[in-house]
Parts: C-alpha cells; structure tokens; sequence
C-alpha cells in the first residue's frame, strides 16, 4: 500500500483543510478557546498513528479512480482524513474501556492531566466533526445519503463489539469461544476498520451500495480478523516499543486469540490455570498465563497459521469478480504480512 511521496506530502498538508473548517465553524467560533481546543484534540490523537485505514482508502481511491479533477482529489484527501478520525474517537474510548495507559508511544489522551474524563467530551466531539466535514465537503454529491448511512452503521456494529468485548471481561473463560471470538472481531474491528474505507472508496467511484456490499464485505471482514489475531497476539507477545502500547489483554480478561487457542488446546489443569490467573491486575498472574500460552505453543502456532491465512486471503481475492478492488485487496493482504 505504498504512496508516493508527493501523495504523502500532499495527504499531510490537507490536514490544515479540515483544521480550517473547524475554524471557520460558527459554533466553533462563538466559543472562546473552542478552537484551540478542537486543534489540540485532533493534533495529539489523529496525526502520529500509522495511518492504516487512510492508506487503505487512498490505495482503493486512486485504484479505481486514477483520473480526478483537482477537486475530486481534495475530497478523496479529506476523506482519508475522516478516516482517521473514525479511527481517533474509537481508540479514546478503547483506551479508557481497557484501562490503557500509551497509545502510539505516548500518554493515553485521558491520562493527560489536564483532560481526564473530558476525553469522553472530546471522542464525541471528534465524531460531530467528522460530520460536519462530510457535510461541508459532500453535501452535493448524489452518494451523500449513502456515506453518511455508511458512517453511521459502522460506527454503531463498533459500539456493539466494543460494548461485547468489555461484556466478556466479567465471563467465565468457558464462554471464550471461537465463535464469540470472531463475532466481536467483525464487530469491533472489521466493519468501520475495514470495510468502510474500502466501501466508502468504492461509493465515491460511483459504485451502487448493493454491488459494493456483494463485492467486499466477506473479504475485508477476513483481512480484518487476520489483521485482529495480529493484534491479539502482539498484545500478549509483543515489544512495547515496536507496538506504542503496553498489553492489556490478559490482566482486563480479554476474549482473545491467544486465549481461544489456548482453551482449545488446553489440558483440564491448565484450564483451570487459565480461569485462576486470568483477567487479573497482578505482574506475576499475567506473567503465568504467558507460561502457558507458551507451554502450549500459542507462537508457533500463530506463525503457521499467519502464513497459511495470508494464502487464504489471497485464494479468495483470485475469486472474487474481476475488478480493479482485486488489486488493491492484494496490496493491504502483503502490507499486513509479517506486522509486528
Ligand atoms: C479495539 O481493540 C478495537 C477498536 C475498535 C479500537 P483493542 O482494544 O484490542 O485495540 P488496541 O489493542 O489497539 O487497544
Ligand atoms: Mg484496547
Ligand atoms: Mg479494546
Ligand atoms: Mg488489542
């Protein structure tokens, strides 16, 4: 998912775009330091992270629509921006949910001293502006009703997994189940992680909603669990510093890969070892449970199974209907490829 560099430089710079309609917003305006405030929200949590999802919809855009007018480009800049704030407004809430302490290398934006709770304010904030960026910048096109529909759902099926990802904190792990597993990944992580950037990509190509559901939605919800255990399993094996955050899954009592893996494979004792130092705020209980995944060979396996489910994916990117989104799902699958 390589851009040129220009694209980069010129991705960056638009930025300031959506700075300036928040600027020029009369609300925003009417209130003392609002902007200030805005600015500081968006700087801090939208602009350091990997920028995945806004890589992911350009890639797609500039695939299936290599000839833009100057004004089309903008909007597709702008809206790998909105991208970024999807993404922005749901780790806030995810890092307080999960108790978090960095994020991207840095403080969690609710553990800054002068924010605190306020960051409930702020993720919410982050969310109307994202509308009223679309508003401003897509009110004419004949897609609008379907974006913000698109918007709107994506967020919502997030709210769901998030809402059942903390649900299973308080569970007993025989309730971490595969199938729950992959019910709180399509959730939480595929459908606004995933299959938004590539949908909203393909409406703005002038793709109808209908062909675009049919085309994508299983693929990307496969990238997006391959992408999940990738994320599950660097939570618990993971170097701090490679990923900007420190693991949290095992002490919060997360339905995770690992975890599903391991109950799969587990004998009666260690299952009881599992239930008895899992889900628990203390260095050497946590530390127990990585005993056991290791015991179990919980990396070994994750090794084989990222090799043979990038093969998968890339099987069933062969027989989806020919069409320029093959390309580019090819690109994220090798992209996503050996993260660590
Ligand atoms: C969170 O999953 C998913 C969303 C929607 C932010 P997670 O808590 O495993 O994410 P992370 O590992 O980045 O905290
Ligand atoms: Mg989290
Ligand atoms: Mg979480
Ligand atoms: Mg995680």
């Amino acid at each position: 998912m390589e851009l040129s560099k220009e694209d980069v430089a010129e991705f960056n710079a638009t930025f300031e775009d959506i700075l300036n309609v928040l600027r020029d917003d009369p609300g925003v305006k009417n209130t003392p330091g609002g902007f200030q405030w805005l600015e500081e929200l968006l700087r801090y949590n939208v602009l350091d992270g990997k920028k995945l999802r806004a890589r992911l919809f350009l890639a797609a855009s500039f695939e299936l629509a290599p000839e833009q007018s100057l004004q089309e480009r903008k909007m597709v800049l702008i809206m790998g921006w909105l991208m970024e704030m999807i993404q922005a407004e749901c780790l806030i809430c995810d890092d307080i949910m999960d108790n978090a302490t960095h994020r991207r290398g840095r403080t969690c934006w609710h553990l800054l001293p002068h924010i605190g709770m306020s960051a409930t304010n702020d993720f919410l904030a982050i969310d109307k502006c994202v509308f009223l960026i679309i508003k401003k910048y897509f009110r004419d096109q004949s897609y609008y009703a379907d974006l913000v529909d698109l918007f709107n759902e994506s967020i919502f099926i997030g709210t769901l997994g998030q809402n059942l990802d903390f649900r299973m904190e308080s569970q007993k792990l025989q309730f971490c189940t595969k199938e729950v597993y992959e019910k709180i990944i399509a959730a939480k992580a595929c459908h606004y992680g995933f299959y938004l950037p590539v949908a909203v990509a393909m409406l703005m190509a002038c793709e109808k909603r209908k062909t675009v559901d049919a085309m994508i939605q299983d693929i990307l919800m496969d990238i997006g669990m391959y992408f999940s255990i990738q994320d599950d399993f660097l939570d618990a094996f993971g170097e701090s510093t490679n990923i900007g955050k420190d693991g949290t899954d095992i002490s919060n009592g997360k339905c995770t890969w690992p975890l599903i893996t391991a109950l799969e494979l587990a004998s009666t004792e260690q299952k009881a070892e599992l239930e008895e130092n899992y889900g628990q705020k203390d260095e050497a209980k946590v530390a127990r449970v990585k005993e056991i995944y290791a015991d179990l060979k919980i990396p070994e396996i994750y090794t084989s199974i990222q090799s043979s489910g990038s093969t998968d994916l890339f099987k069933s990117i062969e027989k989806l209907p020919n069409h320029p989104v093959r390309k580019f799902l090819k690109m994220i699958t090798k992209a996503l490829i050996h993260r660590h």
